[in-house]
């Protein structure tokens, strides 16, 4: 294993990588068309920062890495249905993705319903079939990845977010948002590996979860403001649909140099959060700081 994070970073990408692989039937399985377009989907590029969120918990506590294989495998799973169904559409309506055409454009609109629809059971196939790990643990990552992708989650965020186009949502309504639509995924990610962790100390899990909620919303915020400043080149998603479908987005609500502002705040909570693990804490740290700095 490579001593710093960063490059730690490679070789976690490349293990989830794997994995993935290996969790998804071969493109050649009938029905193949379907097949291709669940992994198309999967393997489209992506930066896995859900995977690397649960390998650096892991890290972190102390975690063995062959246990937080299937938290990785599976949240990432969830993420990809998740872009999938974002990009239909009756959703954002986006042709664009990580730089490539979006599954139904590649593919159709019904075979991408049923790839995403294939790949968020497929998830929780993973989360089943967990070995190895304290007694309970599998259906303890069940029901947490359930939570987070569900109408209390994901799922309703998305929900409330394509309601909100064209209104004027508060401070408070539109970080809730970003809390189900997108944190609920990030914070599943960190809580997973804590769940993997027989004995946790009670002041180490609240102190994870805080963590996560701040990332989480920070994540989102910076998505926001990728949408406005970015190229569609670089960002590999059509840079200012956002404006175009009336979202309501943080830079939209409160401009860019105050979304900029609370993404640092956040970031800085975040970091101030993990003080008590020491360095055990530098690769969550360094990913805290990637959320906010990266340029995709
Ligand atoms: C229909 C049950 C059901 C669920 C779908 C569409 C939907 C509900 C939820 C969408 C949630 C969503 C797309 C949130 C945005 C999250 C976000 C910022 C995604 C981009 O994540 P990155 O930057 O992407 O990690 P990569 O490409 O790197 O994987």
């Amino acid at each position: 294993m490579p001593h710093t994070f960063e490059a730690r970073i490679a070789s976690y990408t490349e293990r989830v990588n794997a994995r993935l692989d290996a969790a998804l039937p071969r493109a050649s399985t009938h029905p193949a068309r379907l097949h291709e377009a669940m992994r198309y989907g999967v393997f489209n590029g992506g930066k896995r920062v859900r995977p690397l969120l649960v390998y650096a918990t892991g890290e972190c506590l102390g975690v063995d890495g062959e246990v937080l294989d299937a938290p990785a495998v599976a949240i990432e799973l969830i993420h990809a249905f998740s872009l999938i169904h974002d990009d239909l559409p009756a959703m954002d309506d986006d042709d664009l993705r990580r730089g490539k055409p979006t599954v139904h454009i590649e593919f159709d609109e019904a075979t991408a319903i049923l790839a995403a629809d294939a790949l968020q059971p497929l998830a929780f196939s993973v989360l089943a079939g967990l070995e190895g790990a304290p007694a309970g643990s599998s259906i303890k990552l069940v029901r947490l990845v359930a939570d987070a992708c569900g109408s209390i989650g994901m799922t309703g965020g998305q929900s409330i977010d394509l309601a909100a186009e064209g209104k004027t949502l508060g401070r408070e309504q539109l970080e809730h948002m970003y809390a189900l639509k997108t944190g609920a995924l990030i914070h599943a990610s960190i809580v997973s590996a804590c769940l993997l962790h027989e004995g946790l100390a009670a002041e180490k899990a609240t102190v994870l979860d805080r963590f996560a909620r701040s990332i989480g919303i920070a994540f989102q915020i910076k998505d926001d403001i990728l949408d406005v400043e970015g190229e569609t080149h670089i960002i590999g998603k059509t840079a200012g649909a956002d404006e175009l479908h009336h979202k309501s987005t943080y830079p939209a609500l409160f401009g860019v140099g105050e979304s900029r502002r609370r993404c640092d705040e956040l970031l800085q909570r975040a970091l101030d959060e993990l003080q008590i693990f020491g360095d055990s804490a530098a690769p969550l740290e360094w990913l805290a700081r990637f959320i906010v700095a990266r340029g995709k």
